[in-house]
């Protein structure tokens, strides 16, 4: 009784409070900026770590199996609340080791972790002054928090919160008696919740847990939830925390799962989630959130497990477009993480171990993209991550630069020769076969800031096709390249003036019959385009598609390449009727009879 007087006494003194809504932060300098960001950019790579009630029914419900991510089984099966309150007299997680998972993350390489405080079940992991939802009325009745708190700070691994705006458990937040929690009606009171319940707990965790590096926001996307709410959250949280770390999901901006918000919404970086940009985004901060495998809280079910290399190839691509990589652990109710992802934890830490240098405090690539793998940078040194081995035992990398040195990253006391190689850049000699069949990192050790030469044209197959990827073209305008898993497409087609080009080395000229692979949503059909190839014109219209995501073949028609040599191929809208042209993901010109 005496937690609910305290809970009820803090709830008047912060609804006497409630009104003075937070006075903005003190404009920030972009060197301000930079030193409360540098940590965090220095780190690129951090544990996510979903855990709470969900983690005892585990993707079931009454004896049956229920779709979707485990920590949505309340919505996903309707449970009411008093239902899943039930849970709380059951977690016991008699097997937790903070020390342990710490250590885990920390052998993995990574040097931040995020947990949910609380996720959208409104259950909390911390002993919190404003209700009784929280861990210590379980049987277990330990502050997690506390403990993980104290063992990041023993590792020197930066704890962060991930804390879930929309709460389905609290009265304030949730519609009541709606069948499906998310996206339910707003309540009217939801401004009381945040006042006198989300602010005070963000306040608890921000003071009372040690350094807090990130808060980690989430389930933003409520109608109840405003941008000037974002700014007046951030500036309540500014004034406990200035050197406090935000992400997008604080505020309106970001974009469902690709995450990225425009200028003007609130955050400090963005957050993809299960995908990486297909490009990075020069002065913008961004990190990739993924599941190891397709779940982010704990299923039993789940061993959809991805390979440690495509682990740390998204680790490496995250990085080489200037992002940081944020891997998900759903622990069991128990307090174990599953052993599948403690495996491959422990073999990407063997990698980091090695090449960590190569990931650690680097920017994005200075290249448009590379034959066998991909680039990071620090002043001085470009570390090539080649993840396709070259079959003629050299890579050649498109620079003019003096190379001072180059040299495995795995054994950087053997020099590996380098040699001119004509307007291609420079040829660097490496082992027969690759040392890392991950990625192997070479490092090229140049004179002055990188040199790029031009990036090569694309070379006709041997069997004579030639194939334009949205990944390989030079896009004039607002148009850009979006990654929405798979192969990349080139979207935010919103102009008709923006043109796609390709310079392409044609040995054996002739006709070829051309396919468009594409996707427009009915809406926006009706866009009229040329396929512009040296001197000939093909014209061609958008028919619709299922949906911006569903992509299909358009044959238009044939065109004549002339002669042999460098031509530069365009695609160049004419008519615009719609939002936008179309996602356009790959031409192919396929030699057909004269
Ligand atoms: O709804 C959540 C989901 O449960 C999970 O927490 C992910 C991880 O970023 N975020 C939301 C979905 O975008």
């Amino acid at each position: 009784m005496k937690r609910m007087a305290i809970a009820a006494a803090a709830m008047l003194l912060a609804v006497a409070t409630i009104r003075a809504a937070q006075p903005a932060p003190p404009a920030e300098t972009p060197e301000q900026r930079d030193k409360r960001m540098a940590w965090w950019r220095e780190a690129r790579f951090g544990m996510f770590i979903h855990w709470g009630l969900y983690a005892i029914p585990a993707g079931e419900w009454n004896g049956r199996k229920v779709g979707g991510i485990g920590e949505w089984i309340m919505n996903s099966a309707g449970i009411p609340v008093a239902e899943y309150e039930k849970l709380v007299q059951q977690f016991n997680p008699v097997k937790f080791n903070a020390r342990e998972w710490v250590s885990i993350a920390a052998d993995a390489g990574m040097k931040y972790i995020v947990i949910t405080s609380k996720h959208h079940d409104g259950f909390c992991l911390w002993d919190s002054k404003v209700t009784e939802y929280d861990i210590m009325a379980t049987p277990f009745k330990r502050d997690v928090l506390k403990e993980l708190a104290e063992a990041c700070a023993e590792k020197g691994v930066v704890l962060c919160f991930y804390h879930s705006i929309m709460d389905w458990h609290h009265p304030d937040a949730q519609a009541i008696g709606y069948p499906r929690y998310n996206n339910a009606p707003p309540n009217p009171n939801f401004p009381r919740y945040v006042e006198t319940y989300l602010k005070p707990q963000l306040k608890e965790l921000l003071t009372g847990y040690g350094r807090i590096g990130v808060l980690w926001f989430d389930g933003e996307w409520i109608k109840d939830w405003t941008e000037p709410m974002a700014r007046d959250m951030v500036a309540y949280l500014r004034s406990m925390r200035p050197d406090l770390i935000i992400n997008n999901r604080v505020g309106k901006g970001r974009k469902g799962m690709q995450g990225m918000s425009d200028p003007g919404f609130s955050g400090d970086f963005g957050t993809p989630e299960q995908e990486i940009p297909a490009t990075g985004f020069p002065g913008v901060d961004w990190e990739s959130c993924m599941t190891m495998n397709n779940t982010w809280g704990y299923r039993k079910d789940d061993n959809n497990w991805k390979s440690t290399q495509t682990i740390v190839r998204m680790l490496i691509d995250c990085a080489s477009k200037g992002g940081n990589f944020l891997l998900n652990v759903g622990p069991t109710a128990e307090g174990l993480i599953p052993e599948p992802s403690v495996q491959r934890l422990r073999e990407v830490g063997a990698w980091m171990k090695v090449n960590g240098e190569a990931i650690y405090g680097t920017s994005a690539s200075c290249f448009k993209r590379l034959p066998f793998g991909r680039c990071t940078r620090k002043p001085g040194k470009l570390y090539l991550h080649v993840e396709q081995w070259p079959a003629d035992g050299a890579i050649v990398v498109p620079i003019s630069n003096k190379v001072n040195r180059a040299y495995l990253l795995a054994d950087r006391n053997t020099p590996l020769a380098v040699a001119a190689a004509g307007d291609a850049g420079v040829r660097i000699s490496v082992p027969a076969s690759a040392p890392d069949p991950i990625a192997t990192v070479v490092v090229v050790e140049i004179e002055g800031a990188p040199q790029v030469l031009a990036t090569p044209p694309l070379r006709q197959g041997a069997d004579g096709k030639i194939t334009l990827r949205a990944a390989d073209a030079d896009i004039t305008g607002s148009a850009r390249l979006e990654s929405k898993g798979g192969e990349p497409n080139i979207g935010f087609w919103t102009s008709a003036e923006d043109t796609v080009q390709w310079r392409v080395q044609v040995d054996r000229p002739g006709r070829f019959a051309v396919e468009v692979l594409y996707a427009c949503e009915s809406a926006s059909a009706g866009s009229e385009y040329q396929i512009i190839a040296g001197s000939s014109t093909l014209s061609a219209r958008v028919e619709a598609t299922k949906s911006w995501n569903d992509f299909a073949v358009a044959r238009p028609g044939h065109i004549t390449i002339d002669n042999a040599g460098v031509i530069t191929i365009t695609v160049k809208p004419v008519k615009k009727p719609g939002q936008a042209v179309m996602n356009l993901r790959r031409v192919t010109l396929t030699p057909a009879a004269p």
